[in-house]
């Protein structure tokens, strides 16, 4: 018998075979990957026991037969356009396969305003399908029962008039409210930090959270009264271990709400549920999953539920849509199915696969077929679902979720030590630490140090043009308002002010059962009252929410030290200042209601760091309002960030108001989710730089130089520095 071969001897093997190359992969959370993994790694010391599934604390899964029982479900976002037209999409989705509901409000829906209201002209039905008033509810719902259909909402802002609407909706529908079944995504946390769409200050948003808590353990057992979500963490950049950490902190305070507001935790904390995404690192997103079952049973049982099911995470996971690429973008249906079975081997009870169009408008009838069938396929045709957690006992993947446990545990523990996530929010921390750490990625992309096929690695010469979705909001807003001045012909003018008085009063007066906010606006809703309406009676004690965002330094310039390119660029930089005897200064601009400002932080960072003096404005302007703070400011170049779809309402706009005061001499440029199909509509209104998704930061603005009259060479003829 030969004997067994030792792991030095296969350390020997290996380091012999890539002559002494270092095979340990440093993650960007921070975590050394080894290239072999062995029992030694998963003694019980290490990993503990990951137990059985259906059983504390859930490691391999909450349910003891898992997919083998019921597979996830295949839970498709989309919503654009009117009610009538994303009820058809709806429809047309469920005929063929899909098999729950999620609704994408536009975001003059997620900001609390109405369709007919000024400062949103760009906005209306195009992220998302535009609800005004129970009219535009019903038709959204038309044909779909309520008690049989699981609905997901994403809404956060306006989360009190949008759950009114879907409750009356029901009502009218004749299904009782006990019997409605879906998910509300509530989770106000992470819009402060990462998405955006508030409307309200921090403290009277968490009181409307656990209103909707007590609202709901009450009357709608079936109902799952939040979404507490990671997934835009990562979409803004942060790394696995900060989305984990985060994620379960905001879980927690959550919890801390609900039960000082005088609710019992085991009658809520079941139907709490989370939201994660899915990247492209395969195994971390499984591990992450399985981790986040783990760190959640734990905070659980710290924060004294008794009830197994108050401690178990339930988990809706939609793949990423930041690691899709415009160009190419054929690759992203192999992506796409590459996380889509991470989430499933992670043990996910509710998936969104994302459609191949992502990084440049709304799924098409023809990408969400392919976006749906990706997760039909892996159901229906490979037998994955057969077995529960077929990774489970991996000595890799066991050993990286304890190492996930360990090190989002240890930012969970720095959250609570500094008295909780409404606090760390506030502080600011959390998201100085997603932003750096979105920063150091959009570093490491544009000097090919990770690598994105079709962006910075076998690129190609030529791109087709893909048809696109194209929404003509000017008909959509003009039909919206059409139904609302209806709305309000037609209803009780009294009782509907006085639903709304009621509800207005409650929102000034202390939290308790009596005033709870959901109740008041289930009647003001019944009654009519339009979404802005009821947002409104609140917005009056509550308030409206602004932030100015403060970009990072000195993260994206850090590998950049002997680069010959950015050199030139920074020379570039330093040449325009002499000229003008300042330095060239650029306002980054958020227009409309859209809140991505991922890409605005990363600009500001980036060219922070390249010299420029940086104006960051606020979110939600005007063109108006863009056009005051450039011209206050003295900016020489105005970069309009656009992730929504507004851009062709909103910059032309605000480059004839510039015209109109004189001031052609101040340059703009366009960055963000803008279809090539737009780009010359977008140059005859006069936009002088274009820049989609997978530019390279250094040479937007090398062309940026340019715009300001350098004489920047072109990229490739830099001398190595
Ligand atoms: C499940 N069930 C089983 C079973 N598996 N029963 C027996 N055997 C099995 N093997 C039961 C469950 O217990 C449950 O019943 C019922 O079947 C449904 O299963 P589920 O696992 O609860 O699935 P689902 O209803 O789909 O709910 C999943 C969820 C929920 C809990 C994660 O919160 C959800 O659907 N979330 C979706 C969120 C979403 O779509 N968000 C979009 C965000 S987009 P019971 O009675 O136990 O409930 C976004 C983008 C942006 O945010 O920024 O705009
Ligand atoms: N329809 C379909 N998908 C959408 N997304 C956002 N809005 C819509 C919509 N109206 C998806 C995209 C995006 C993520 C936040 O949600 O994948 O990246």
């Amino acid at each position: 018998m030969t004997e067994k071969p030792t792991l030095d001897q296969w350390a020997a093997a290996a380091a012999k075979e890539v002559k002494g190359k270092d095979l340990n992969w440093e993650t960007p959370e921070g975590i050394t990957v080894k290239p072999l993994y062995t029992a030694e790694d998963v003694t019980p010391d290490k990993v503990g026991d990951p137990g059985l599934p259906g059983f504390a604390p859930f490691t391999r899964g909450v349910r003891a037969s898992m997919y083998a029982g019921r597979p996830w479900t295949i839970r498709q976002y989309a919503g654009f356009s009117t009610a009538e037209e994303s009820n058809a999409f709806y429809r047309r989705n469920l005929a063929a396969g899909q098999k729950g509901l999620s609704v994408a409000f536009d975001l003059a829906t997620h900001r609390g305003y109405d369709s007919d209201h000024p400062r949103v002209v760009g906005d209306v039905g195009k992220a998302g399908v535009a609800i005004d008033t129970i009219e535009d509810m019903k038709i959204l719902f038309d044909g779909i029962p309520l008690d049989q259909m699981s609905v997901s909402m994403t809404m956060n802002g306006a989360v009190i008039p949008i759950l009114a609407f879907f409750i009356v909706a029901g009502e009218e529908q004749g299904v009782e409210r006990r019997l409605l079944d879906g998910t509300i995504q509530n989770d106000i946390l992470k819009e402060f930090m990462v998405r955006n769409t508030y409307i309200y200050p921090p403290e009277p948003s968490m009181r409307i959270i656990s209103d909707i808590f007590g609202y709901t353990s009450r009357e709608m057992p079936r109902f799952n009264s939040i979404s507490i979500s990671g997934y835009h963490m990562q979409e803004a950049g942060a790394t696995q271990v900060q989305e984990l950490a985060f994620t379960i902190a905001d879980g927690a305070e959550y919890v801390r709400y609900g039960v000082a507001s005088g609710l019992d935790i085991d009658k809520f904390a079941g139907r709490l549920s989370f939201f994660f995404a899915i990247g492209m690192n395969f195994f971390m997103e499984i591990a992450k999953l399985r981790a986040a079952r783990v760190l959640w049973h734990r905070v659980m049982t710290k924060l004294g539920a008794k009830d197994e099911r108050s401690k178990m995470l339930r988990t809706h996971c939609q793949t990423s849509g930041v690691s899709l690429t415009e160009q190419d973008p054929y690759n992203n249906v192999m992506r796409t199915t590459i996380e889509a079975m991470a989430a499933m081997l992670g043990g996910t009870q509710s998936l969104h696969t994302n459609a191949l169009d992502e990084a440049i408008a709304l799924p098409t009838d023809f990408s969400a077929r392919i976006a749906r069938n990706t997760q039909i396929v892996i159901q229906e045709e490979t037998g994955m679902c057969n077995v529960v957690d077929p990774l489970g006992g991996s000595y890799y993947i066991e050993a990286l979720t304890q190492q996930l446990v360990d090190a989002a545990q240890e930012i969970i523990d720095r959250v609570e030590a500094e008295g909780g996530m409404a606090k760390a929010v506030a502080a600011g921390w959390p998201k100085a630490m997603i932003e750096t750490a979105a920063a150091a990625r959009q570093a490491r992309v544009d000097r090919g140090e990770d690598v994105i096929v079709g962006v910075n690695k076998y690129r190609l010469a030529n791109e087709d043009l893909l048809e696109t979705l194209e929404v003509d909001n000017s008909k959509v807003r003009e039909a919206q308002i059409a139904r609302i001045n209806k709305v309000k012909a037609e209803r009780d003018e009294a009782a509907c002010q006085a639903a709304l008085d009621a509800l207005r009063r409650a929102a000034a007066g202390e939290q308790s059962i009596e005033n709870n906010l959901l109740a008041h606006a289930v009647e003001a809703a019944r009654a009519r009252a339009t979404l802005g309406e009821i947002s409104s009676a609140m917005e009056d004690s509550f308030n409206r929410y602004g932030t100015v965002p403060t970009p990072v330094k000195g993260v994206y310039s850090k590998p950049y030290s002997r680069d010959a390119r950015w050199q030139q660029v920074l020379d570039g930089v330093q040449a325009v200042e002499r000229r003008l005897g300042r330095k060239p200064k650029i306002l980054i601009a958020k227009m409309g209601q859209d809140g991505h400002d991922r890409g605005a932080n990363v600009i500001a960072s980036a060219f922070g760091d390249m010299g420029f003096d940086i104006v960051s404005g606020p979110l939600f302007q005007t063109p108006e309002e863009t056009v005051v703070l450039a011209l206050d400011s003295g900016a020489d170049v105005v970069g309009a960030s656009s992730l929504a779809a507004g851009h062709k309402t909103l910059i032309p706009e605000l480059i004839r108001q510039l015209r109109e005061q004189g001031r052609n001499d101040v340059k703009v440029v366009a960055g963000g989710v803008i279809p090539p199909q737009d780009y010359d509509f977008l140059r005859d209104a006069g936009v002088q730089g274009i820049y989609g998704p997978g530019s390279n930061v250094v040479e937007c603005a090398a062309d940026v130089l340019r715009l300001l009259g350098h004489n920047m060479p072109p990229a490739g003829l830099e001398e190595a520095a």
